[in-house]
């Protein structure tokens, strides 16, 4: 009796550990697709393996708000979430699969061809595509194929007469192959690490470049407003926020570069890299800001750019009278159009190839971005550039001003308060404050600081090397015991007081003024 009891009791467990054996072959076939369609891309030296176009493809329809969100609120996490997101997605599709294929095997099959077709299409249709890009999904969903019949074939064959039960046989026979298939991918996915390290060998040639006429930063004199917890004025690279929609960031050789300037123009070029750092580099201290940063944010960066002059190139190539947009293209398909005329004034618009006097990091643009004072980077500051158009704006569509944003993006007036910190507690009495202003290519005038919605008072603005940097400043308040809310304006050269009207950006950046509270202590 006791026996029977024990064995009924095993019985009714096996259909779950049945279940969970089908559901385990579908996750062991998904995942092993997964491996050798990402080795595939590594070894191809692809940049979209299907889970990265699928990622890219996501943020291409996602509204432009949505993105701006996971831009502010994840920063440098957003695409790493997504990832996570698809990839888990996946893992709960495969399982599905592995389930559905015990009750109609064809059904299976024709829902990792399903999924293969998705990844296929979201690699077929991001910008910059070319037939190697279909390898990666097709030796996906090759995989897939010959992996499905190996794991099922077991679980099949489990004589019918057992009912649900799996006897230790076959159990065996399907963890073996299981083990198998799993191993076999994971080891094409190592290989495919290795043998594809595109980001590497691009990492060395990048160490490697030595270009004439860049030299290393030398920070001007006076440029520090001497207090200490300031922002410093140089950005190092590592420092210097990113903002990029590709979900991979592009490695391309220096070799493989080429820079093609064409559409409402006499001669049309292609430029190889060669070419470009062949050509007199100009350097200069410009700072660069996301249209994205929130009031008192640090979507915001300064550092020595060097580079060739647009306007020179545009020169040689003879700008029709009738154009005014110039539509950039990037490696990774991400567009933006900038007035022709920032690019043709004296505004030292440059096609930059290196940041702080070391050729630019991979994450910044390598190996050539376009940087524009005095417009947000959404409209200027293409990175890994390949494609100038010289165009009207009225033909073109770009990235984020079919997201709402505005067509023309001219920074405005911005300050920010970095000491003491939002939520410090400080000494009653005289307080040293200080911070960064930025207006590039109009120059910051001054600053002012409001204790408690009170007068405004002048602070001291540190000097710039020319219109296109930000500017430290410090100045000292007097704080009563208790509670203080400080707020800080900049003026701009034009004249005009930095708003203190809250509006969230779009379709222009975030206004207001930059508030912090902090407890003074007797
Ligand atoms: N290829 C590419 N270039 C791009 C972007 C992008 O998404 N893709 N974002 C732009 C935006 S919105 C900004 S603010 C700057 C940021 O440059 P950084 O990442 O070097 O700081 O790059 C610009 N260039
Ligand atoms: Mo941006």
């Amino acid at each position: 009796m006791h026996h029977a009891a024990a064995h009924g009791a095993r019985i009714d467990r096996m259909p779950s550990l049945r279940r969970l054996l089908w559901a385990l072959a579908g996750l062991v076939t998904g995942g092993a697709g997964l491996a050798t369609s990402y080795a595939a891309a590594m070894v191809l030296t692809v940049r979209k393996s299907p889970v990265v176009a699928v990622a890219e493809w996501v943020i291409a329809l996602t509204p432009g708000v949505v993105v701006h969100w996971a831009i502010r609120v994840l920063g440098h996490l957003d695409k790493a979430a997504l990832v996570v997101s698809i990839l888990s997605a996946l893992a709960l599709a495969f399982v599905g699969l592995g389930l559905l294929a015990r009750l109609r095997l064809w059904a299976a099959y024709v829902g990792f061809l399903a999924l293969a077709g998705i990844g296929t299409l979201a690699v077929a249709s991001r910008p910059g595509f070319s037939w190697l890009d279909l390898v990666s999904p097709a030796v996906g969903l090759a995989t897939w194929l010959i992996a499905l019949p190996i794991l099922v074939a077991p679980l099949r064959g489990n004589p019918p007469e057992t009912g649900e039960r799996v006897d230790a046989e076959t159990r065996r026979a399907f963890l073996l192959r299981a083990g198998l298939v799993a191993g076999t991918a994971l080891a094409a996915g190592a290989v495919g690490r290795i043998a594809g390290a595109g980001r590497r060998t691009v990492e060395q040639s990048r160490r490697f470049l030595r270009l004439e006429g860049v030299t290393l930063p030398r920070r001007p004199g006076g440029v520090r407003a001497g207090l200490p917890g300031l922002t410093h004025w140089m950005t190092p690279e590592s420092d210097f926020y990113l903002v990029h929609t590709a979900v991979s960031v592009p490695t391309i050789e220096p070799r493989d570069w080429t820079l093609r300037i064409h559409g409402m123009v006499e001669r049309e070029v292609t430029l190889s890299y060669r070419d470009l750092v062949s050509r007199d580099l100009v350097q200069r201290w410009m700072t660069l800001s996301c249209v994205s940063n929130p009031v008192g944010g640090d979507l915001v960066g300064n550092a020595w750019w060097s580079g060739v002059l647009v306007r020179d190139l545009l020169a040689e190539v003879g700008v029709d009278a009738q154009a005014d947009a110039v539509f950039q293209t990037s490696y990774d398909g991400w567009t933006c159009a900038t007035p022709l005329d920032a690019l043709t004034d004296d505004r030292h618009a440059m096609i930059a190839v290196a940041m702080n006097g070391h050729p630019l990091p991979m994450e910044h643009g390598f190996p050539a971005r376009m940087i524009v004072p005095g417009l947000y980077g959404y409209v200027s500051a293409t990175k890994w550039l390949v494609d100038l158009e010289v165009t009207r704006f009225d033909r073109v569509r770009a990235f984020w001003t079919e997201q709402g944003w505005n067509e023309r993006g001219p920074v405005q007036v911005s300050s920010r308060i970095d000491v003491p910190r939002d939520g410090a507690s400080v000494p009653a009495g005289p307080v040293r404050l200080g911070g960064m202003a930025w207006f590039q290519h109009t120059g910051v005038n001054g600053v002012q600081v409001s204790v408690d919605g009170g007068t405004w008072q002048d602070m001291d603005v540190a000097r710039t090397p020319n219109l296109d940097t930000w500017a430290q400043w410090a100045g000292t308040v007097r704080l009563e015991p208790g509670e203080h809310a400080l707020a800080v304006r900049a003026l701009g050269a034009d004249g005009e007081w930095q708003t203190g009207e809250v509006v969230e950006s779009l379709p222009g950046a975030a206004t207001g003024w930059h508030i912090v509270s902090v407890t003074a202590e007797e």
